[in-house]
């Protein structure tokens, strides 16, 4: 397991001398934030990025995220030139040491929530998710950390309608369609595409979504069987998905070798789709974040790990989920997981 931390690059209030003081941190997940989405990011960018890494210490290993452009997720015919930029920004990539990276195939949006600031009891704030809300929003009026708000109202509308054609079939086909123009390049250069599962796992306004359940990633692995084709293994997204049992996916996929990098953090449910964050323990939630891990390790897991979405605590006024202290927190307690099942397993 190589521990990492996700960082938004220099304007990024968490600072790398702080991720590099977490204990075992090894290197930072990141990005180039400003290229417009489907453009080919620039050798110097890239080589920028990664000195300011390596001079703090920390590798950069794990790029999250490289956007897909939404006319590669639509089918579009323009869809070949961005999948060849896509696999040029690869092989740039892995000119410069990258090993791993994080993409998704959701239509539109990437991970909702309801709430950014929910006050919790002991004062601490977190992002929450109540379904009836979010399906009483207007989408082409939503405006949400993580995801691409460079689209006007008037884009958004116009991408919403274009989607009315694509159900689960078509934009299943365009994913299949992008990996196998992308994965050659992820061979020449050795770098494992990560998929990241809907963020939560269910349609969302209509919208298909295709990476939400055992069922829909065995169809992904299915088809392309590459070991270049992996999976994020999102605790957190795959597990508000009550359906989902976490253990034996876990397991399954590691052993198969098909998870390069996981996410883990923790959700409390409420509603049948209604689910508040949490601090990254066990007890704190109802993910049974210990019996993850185990089940990572027993299946031989050896990828990345970054701890996933952080309360905001301590005074923080940080990026909703991606403050300092609750990540840190929760990086030292995976920390400790991972060292007690791994000594467990070995002396067992
Ligand atoms: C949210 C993140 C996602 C993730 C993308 C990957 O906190 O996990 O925004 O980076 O879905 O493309």
């Amino acid at each position: 397991m190589k521990m990492t931390f996700r960082w938004y690059g220099e304007s990024d209030p968490v600072t790398l001398s702080h991720i590099r003081q977490i204990p075992n941190m090894s290197g930072v997940v990141t990005a180039v934030y400003d290229v417009p989405v489907g453009q080919v990011w620039p050798r110097e960018r890239i080589a920028a990025l990664r000195a300011l890494c390596q001079n703090a210490g920390l590798a950069m290993e794990v790029i999250e995220s490289v956007p897909v452009h939404e006319d590669i997720k639509l089918g579009r015919p323009t869809r070949d030139l961005y999948i060849q930029n896509y696999a040029e920004n690869i092989r740039r990539l892995g000119e410069a040491g990258v090993r791993c990276v994080c993409y998704n195939f959701m239509p539109v949006f990437d991970w909702l929530r309801t709430d950014l600031h929910e006050k919790t009891e002991d004062g601490a704030n977190v992002l929450a998710y109540e379904h009836q809300t979010l399906a009483s929003l207007d989408p082409a009026h939503l405006s949400l950390p993580g995801w691409d708000e460079s689209y006007t109202p008037d884009q958004l509308s116009g991408l919403l309608a274009a989607y009315r054609g694509i159900g689960h079939r078509e934009l299943f086909d365009n994913l299949v369609y992008f990996l196998r123009g992308v994965l050659p390049a992820c061979n020449e250069v050795g770098i494992d595409m990560a998929i990241h599962p809907d963020d939560p796992p269910w349609d969302m306004f209509g919208l298909p979504r295709i990476l939400s359940s055992e069922e829909d990633i065995d169809r992904l692995f299915a088809a392309l069987p590459d070991p270049h084709n992996g999976l994020t293994f999102c605790t957190g997204s795959l597990g508000a998905g009550r359906d989902n049992h976490l253990l034996r996916m876990a397991e399954k996929y590691a052993r198969a070798g098909r998870i390069p990098f996981a996410h883990i953090r923790q959700i409390r449910y409420r509603g049948e789709r209604d689910f508040a964050e949490c601090g990254h323990l066990t007890a704190a939630g109802s993910l049974d974040i210990f019996g993850i891990v185990r089940a990572l390790v027993r299946g031989g897991f050896d990828g990345y790990v970054r701890p996933d979405h952080g309360r905001n605590i301590w005074g923080e006024d940080g990026k909703p989920g991606y403050g300092l202290y609750d990540r840190a927190l929760g990086a030292t307690y995976l920390n400790g997981l991972f060292e007690a099942v791994q000594y467990y397993e070995r002396e067992n």
